[in-house]
């Protein structure tokens, strides 16, 4: 990410600089796809399940419930996956368990993956919420603390022992928080017997979403060759009118590959090509990527091949990964966020993965019931708040156009204790999976490194100059940030970040029912955060709860008037500030959401535009109406798209 002063000399450089991705962890984490050299068996499904309610929840290890079926060593459940495990039966002690549970499933694996020495099967979890623990056949193949982020082991030589056996993959899931996990938390033993029972302890957490937990993406098998392409990183740009894909390749297995880089087009016709590792590919006439309501053709992407042949002596290895690549830069100035050298102002939502009954867990119909709504909406973007999304949605955002803030799992850093050495190492840790993840979608404009985190603290300076940097190592192409709803004054890492993104409830947790301080605060709000750090702001969060279908006019908090109301109010300091410094605005929430049982939340947050069924409430058509008037007034948008008639 480099701050335009001349754009010709500026990619003039960029060619002639060293790669900017820079992956300190071993080994790459390419999405799982199907090609000609690669399978894939997808283990989604009922697993066996069991939590240990054992009082140290210890009794799994103890026991060693992975040597044997689950079934043998007590009652199993069924158990979906993907899915949160809190809210698939009716047992509350099971909604609220904290602790270990266990899932296991049996799997046939194909006969040619056994046979074939030079094929190699890997285990793969799409994320598992938060520390997990991977045997096969009662052997332990990996673990992995976080949850959000995918993990993987390979197991050929295990399942290769004996043929004759199903393979039994047993992975036991832990979501208790601590200090230093990412979100941190704490376990609070209560010992007045007179008060609690026996063994009573709670989960304290400093973020408002239900802590679901299980195996929330995917669990699945796939294959590579024995050599195979390990990694992709690819940057892009564009001069006039020939892109630029810098790309470089990792392959494992062998000391020398032969490779072949196709660029495809939409339409398979090959744009460019090479036999190198690393290089520069040259798109004529190049198809930039844009933003939706940007451009006629939003979402535009290349396809990558990667081919690989290996010669050893018995064998001959070959290998094929096609990668979407999407040919756009990002920029910051003082005052703008630039897509492909045009300003972009953000007009779009925060959102959570939730949904009834299933939680966390992946759920297709879910997600393009989302597109469908944003795209609805008019929003042309949104924040992962508060942890990272899986990686379908990501490649959805690619091929729609919708520009994405990517954020890692640093939300409600409160204490002062989780600012330490061990709780920094984490997090710069989830930061080099989440990059690694993430590096290549075109969607992904910015990084966030935390929500709200009490950043006014002293050791809150070291850290954030710390994580910061670090990401900037990791890719200097994307602007750096966090969220902020602290003072601008106090705020001790705000001078490292790019872009300054705000959160603020005025009229809503500050002088509850008074609408008319908005203009006031919201507009002192700008001007102090521009004034100390001439950096472009993002509204990065605001919003009231409305329970659908309560009305009271004048209008009273929780209705659906008082929600509309609040946020036409934000909605014209925006219109103010936006033709100055202000980049974007993000609602908070997309939809009603789950959270720990609280006296402010009434079975969950409802400062949702549309209902946890993703019914709209009556500011979703507010939005609506703005979100397409930003699309048609910021006059990029070509005569094709007008507003949509019932606006
Ligand atoms: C915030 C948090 C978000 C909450 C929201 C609220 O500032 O970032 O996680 O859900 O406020 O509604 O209180």
């Amino acid at each position: 990410m480099s701050v335009p002063g001349s754009f010709a000399v500026l990619r003039v450089l960029w060619l002639l600089s060293v790669f900017g991705t820079v992956l300190p962890l071993d080994g790459g984490m390419l999405f799982p796809r199907e090609s000609f050299s690669r399978e894939v068996k997808e283990l989604n499904g009922l697993w066996d399940f069991r939590a240990d309610g054992s009082p140290n929840r210890n009794e799994g290890f103890e026991k060693a419930w992975y040597k044997r079926r689950l079934a043998e060593t007590g009652p199993v459940i069924e158990m979906p996956v993907p899915a949160s495990y809190n809210d698939i039966t009716q047992d509350p002690t099971l909604r609220d368990f904290i602790g270990w549970v266990w899932y296991e499933r049996e799997v046939f694996v194909p006969a040619r993956w056994i046979s074939d020495e030079g094929t190699r099967v890997i285990l793969r979890v799409g994320s598992a919420h938060y520390y997990s623990i991977v045997w096969v056949n009662g052997e332990k193949v990996t673990e992995h603390e976080g949850g959000h982020l995918p993990f993987e082991a390979e197991i050929s030589s295990l399942i290769r022992r004996d043929p004759t056996k199903p393979c039994r993959i047993t992975i036991a899931v832990n979501n208790t928080l601590t200090l230093e996990t990412l979100p941190p938390g704490t376990i609070q033993y209560m010992n007045d017997r007179t008060r609690y029972p026996d063994g009573f302890f709670v989960q304290n957490i400093y973020f408002d979403f239900f802590n679901y937990a299980g195996i929330h993406r995917p669990v699945l098998l796939y294959t590579t060759p024995k050599v195979y392409v390990d990694d992709i990183i690819v940057e892009t740009n564009f001069m006039d009118n020939t892109g630029l894909v810098r790309y470089k390749v990792s392959v494992q297995g062998a000391a020398t590959a032969t490779l072949k880089v196709t660029l495809m087009d939409k339409d398979g016709h090959c744009v460019a090509s090479s036999n190198t590792p690393s290089g520069v590919l040259k798109v004529v006439d190049v198809k930039l990527w844009w933003p939706y309501l940007m451009h006629e053709n939003p979402g535009y992407l290349y396809s990558m091949e990667v081919h690989l042949i290996a010669v050893s002596e018995t064998s001959t290895y070959e290998d094929v990964y096609t990668l979407p690549v999407g040919i756009r830069t990002v920029n910051v100035t003082k005052t703008q966020f630039l897509v492909n050298n045009k300003p972009f102002y953000f007009h779009g939502v925060n959102k959570h993965e939730d949904s009834d009954i299933r939680g966390k867990g992946l759920d297709w119909a879910l997600i393009v019931k989302d597109f469908n709504l944003i795209k609805w909406l008019g929003a042309n973007s949104f924040r992962t708040s508060h942890y990272p999304y899986a990686e379908e949605i990501l490649q959805m955002c690619d091929r729609h156009g919708i520009v994405v803030i990517d954020e890692c799992p640093g939300v409600g850093i409160k204490d002062i204790r989780s600012f330490g050495n061990a709780s920094l190492s984490h997090h710069l840790v989830v930061m080099d999976e989440l990059v690694r993840r993430d590096k290549n979608h075109p969607s992904v404009v910015m990084w966030s490194v935390a929500n709200e985190p009490a950043s006014e603290m002293p050791p809150a300076e070291f850290y954030f100059k710390t994580l910061i940097k670090h990401t900037k190592a990791l890719d200097h192409t994307r602007p750096v940030t966090y969220i902020t709803d602290s003072n601008y004054a106090r705020d001790k890492g705000a001078p490292f970040v790019d872009v300054v993104c705000v959160n603020s409830y005025f009229s809503w947790y500050h002088d509850p029912g008074h609408l008319e301080v908005i203009p006031i605060q919201l507009n002192a709000q700008f001007e102090n955060w521009y004034g100390k750090y001439k950096k472009p702001i993002i509204q990065s969060e605001y919003g009231a709860d409305a329970l659908p279908g309560l009305h009271m006019d004048p209008p009273m908090m929780f209705t659906e008037e008082y929600q509309n109301a609040l946020l036409q109010s934000y909605h014209d300091v925006f219109d103010q500030k936006r033709k100055q410094y202000v980049i974007g605005e993000l609602i908070w929430n997309f939809a009603d959401f789950m959270t720990a049982q609280a006296i402010h939340r009434v079975v969950g947050n409802k400062k949702g535009i549309f209902t946890r069924q993703r019914q709209p409430k009556a500011a979703a058509f507010i939005l609506r109406k703005r979100y397409w008037r930003l699309a048609n007034e910021t006059g990029r948008l070509p005569p094709w798209t007008k507003y949509p008639c019932s606006l």
